[in-house]
């Protein structure tokens, strides 16, 4: 829920069940852990951390929707638990509130200006806990939903500009640990201010969304990230995949596009709407070269409308 953007093109179905908030309570003694679980567990996704690092591990591998962090704590303590998920990217937007036996004035203090949201000394009263974790989740709920739609393209649903932007930063870090291929596909409609002209610029809107969800029934692994990167020009990134095995994707969506063959009687390629294709791929290293791996997707996208349309280059 915390990081995923999901399309306004795909509405949950009615039916769905609103998932549970997913609460992590950090904590060494067992004691404080059961009277807190009992507090939340009938209604909430509850986890438990003993540890300052095994709650780290937790959050990097499945990030809740707010913590309970307990201050005293061997080898981490609170503190320095909750300075180390505000300095990482992934895990600043979670909500911290402490929970402690030990509060005062001045460690209420530094557990704020550690980050937390919220402090709670006990004994406490379990309403009060609840109404104020209940506020600390509304208030991350309207965040995210704030930050999603700050990175979603309004037009077709996909990814915007900027989401791309900061994508291909992660992922050219991701791929550089895990010493993966990193791929890119660059890919514009041909003669689309002719299919304006034709049909007109709210039929070209449709055309746009119909592109942005082929490529999406396309590029369907999670990591895949489909963005319009401008105008009638799309952007998809591609996580560990190698130059063959991005031919190979190019080469798919340009035949399901063929398949739907949406009508453009003015086209100079073809009687439906065709695009072009430039693939580059590169192997990241420590410099960030992400401005190169776009630029020769450029290239080979220009060379591929030099050489007629409707084909892919790479
Ligand atoms: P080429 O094959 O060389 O790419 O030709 P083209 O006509 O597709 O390229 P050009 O750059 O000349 O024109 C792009 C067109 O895309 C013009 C613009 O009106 C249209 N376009 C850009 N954004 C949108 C949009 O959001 N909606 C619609 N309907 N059209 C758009
Ligand atoms: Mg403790
Ligand atoms: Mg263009
Ligand atoms: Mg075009």
């Amino acid at each position: 829920m915390t990081s995923d953007i999901s399309s306004p093109s795909e509405p949950q179905a009615a039916s769905a069940p609103e998932p549970l908030p997913r609460l992590l309570i950090v904590d060494d003694e067992p004691t404080n852990i059961q009277s807190l679980y009992e507090i939340f567990r009938s209604d909430h996704e509850v986890f438990i951390a003993t540890s300052a690092l095994q709650g780290l591990e937790m959050c990097d591998t499945n990030p809740p929707d707010l913590i309970m962090l307990d201050i005293v704590m061997p080898s981490m303590n609170g503190l320095e638990m909750c300075r180390q998920l505000k300095s990482d990217q992934r895990t600043r937007d979670i909500p911290v509130i402490f929970v402690t036996a030990y509060g005062n004035p001045e460690e209420e203090t530094r557990g704020l200006e550690a980050g937390a949201v919220d402090f709670i000394m006990k004994p406490f009263n379990s309403a009060v806990v609840r109404a104020r974790v209940q506020t600390h989740l509304t208030m991350k709920a309207q965040a995210d939903l704030l930050r999603s739609m700050a990175f979603i393209d309004g037009l077709t649903g996909v990814a915007n500009r900027r989401r791309f932007d900061e994508s291909l930063e992660a992922e050219w870090r991701q791929c550089r640990r895990h010493r993966a291929p990193l791929a890119l596909l660059m890919i514009d409609i041909d003669h689309f201010k002719k299919y304006n002209d034709s049909y007109g610029h709210q039929e070209g809107d449709v055309c746009l969304r119909k592109i942005a969800t082929l490529l999406r029934e396309e590029l369907g692994r999670p990591h895949d990230l489909v963005a319009r990167y401008g105008g009638e020009e799309f952007a998809c990134l591609l996580p560990g995949v190698d130059m063959e095995g991005a031919m190979y994707k190019a080469q798919s969506i340009l035949t399901a596009l063929h398949r739907q063959a949406i009508p453009h009687v003015s086209s100079e390629t073809a009687p439906f709407v065709t695009i072009s294709l430039g693939v580059a791929v590169t192997s990241p290293g420590p410099e960030p070269r992400h401005g190169q791996l776009v630029a020769t997707a450029d290239t080979q996208l220009y060379k591929a409308k030099q050489q007629g349309r409707n084909r892919i280059c790479g």
